[in-house]
């Protein structure tokens, strides 16, 4: 015991000294890392752009490509120029899923101690809209990563599914209550319970995605998507997603009375009246953010 005890904590060591270039990148969001390369993009650059980078494992997430996703989404979260983030990974894989040889030799008490995987939590704290441009594979981990996201536009190859069932243990990131949220239960138990991959087109019919492209087009089409979102108040952008997130964890009333009281707080904003100023004058409105 002692000794596992020891080996992970090397691990953790080891992950840590894979994280250290990237705390002292920290005030710039741009460039390639270890494991991700991340770009403002659009014609205004108003669009963040991560992009998943270890292909050689297909986009396994290691817990050094979740640290340096996670820190490029916050920086991003925070930058005022960027309105909306864009995640993405290549033609071949957005993510395999969590690192199965990282995983391998983890142990129940160890999870219970340090907490597995513990910082995939901060994905989801994402004030802005995220959007998943998904090619390739998203499995395990990879397809719970891009139901975290806003918004999942697929490419006409991809392929979703969450096969922990076959290496002996279940989704753990979210896979059962997302997918059976967006798909319903039938559908959510026939693919957490076979492991069986799903196409895009299907993926599509489910809810899953909302839309699909041919690959090559898929990052063009979500960035361009991100692009409309950010021509919009932030603020009103954010109280909006908040409002339908807000759906998966309450009944229809609670969520009818919490999305009229955030009605009527964009009427507090300068932004709102702007907005209906510019309608009224019929000229583009200007928003500030306030
Ligand atoms: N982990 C590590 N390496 C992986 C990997 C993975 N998930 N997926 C692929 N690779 C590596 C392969 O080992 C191989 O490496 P080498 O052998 O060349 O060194 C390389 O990527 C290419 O893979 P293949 O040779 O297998 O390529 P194929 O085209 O033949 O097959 C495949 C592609 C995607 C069908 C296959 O690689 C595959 O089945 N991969 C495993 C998929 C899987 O089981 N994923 C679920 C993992 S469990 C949590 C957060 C997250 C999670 C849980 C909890 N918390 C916050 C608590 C998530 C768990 C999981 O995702």
């Amino acid at each position: 015991m002692a000794l596992l005890i020891q080996t992970s904590l090397c691990k953790k060591l080891l992950c840590l000294s894979k994280a250290l270039p990237v705390m002292s990148m920290k005030l710039s969001t741009e460039g390639t890392r270890e494991y991700i390369i991340s770009e403002k993009v659009g014609e205004k650059k108003n669009v963040g752009l991560v992009r998943l980078n270890r292909p050689k494992a297909l986009n396994a997430l290691c817990d050094g490509l979740i640290t340096e996703l996670t820190e490029a989404v916050s920086e991003y979260d925070a930058d005022k120029t960027v309105g909306a983030i864009v995640v993405t990974g290549s033609e071949r894989a957005f993510a395999a899923g969590a690192d199965i040889k990282e995983m391998l030799h983890q142990t129940y008490s160890e999870n219970l101690k340090v907490g597995l995987l513990e910082q995939w939590n901060n994905l989801s704290k994402c004030k802005k809209p995220v959007i998943a441009a998904v090619n390739g594979f998203a499995l395990g981990g990879g397809c719970e990563l891009a139901m975290m996201c806003d918004i999942i536009y697929a490419g006409e190859k991809a392929r979703f599914g969450q096969p922990e069932i076959s290496i002996g243990t279940i989704p753990g990131a979210g896979g059962t209550q997302r997918l059976t949220r967006s798909c319903g239960k039938s559908f959510a138990m026939e693919i957490c319970l076979s492991g069986n991959q799903i196409t895009a087109q299907e993926a599509l019919t489910r809810g899953l995605v909302s839309k699909v492209f041919p690959p090559e087009k898929l990052v063009d089409e979500a960035i361009r998507l991100a692009e409309k979102i950010s021509e919009h108040s932030p603020l009103i952008v954010a109280l909006c997603k908040e409002s339908v997130n807000y759906a998966y964890e309450t009944s229809l009333t609670q969520g009818l009375q919490f999305e009229k009281k955030l009605f009527y707080s964009t009427f507090a904003t300068d932004d709102r009246k702007e907005g209906m100023a510019a309608f009224t004058e019929k000229r583009k409105a200007n928003f500030t953010n306030n």
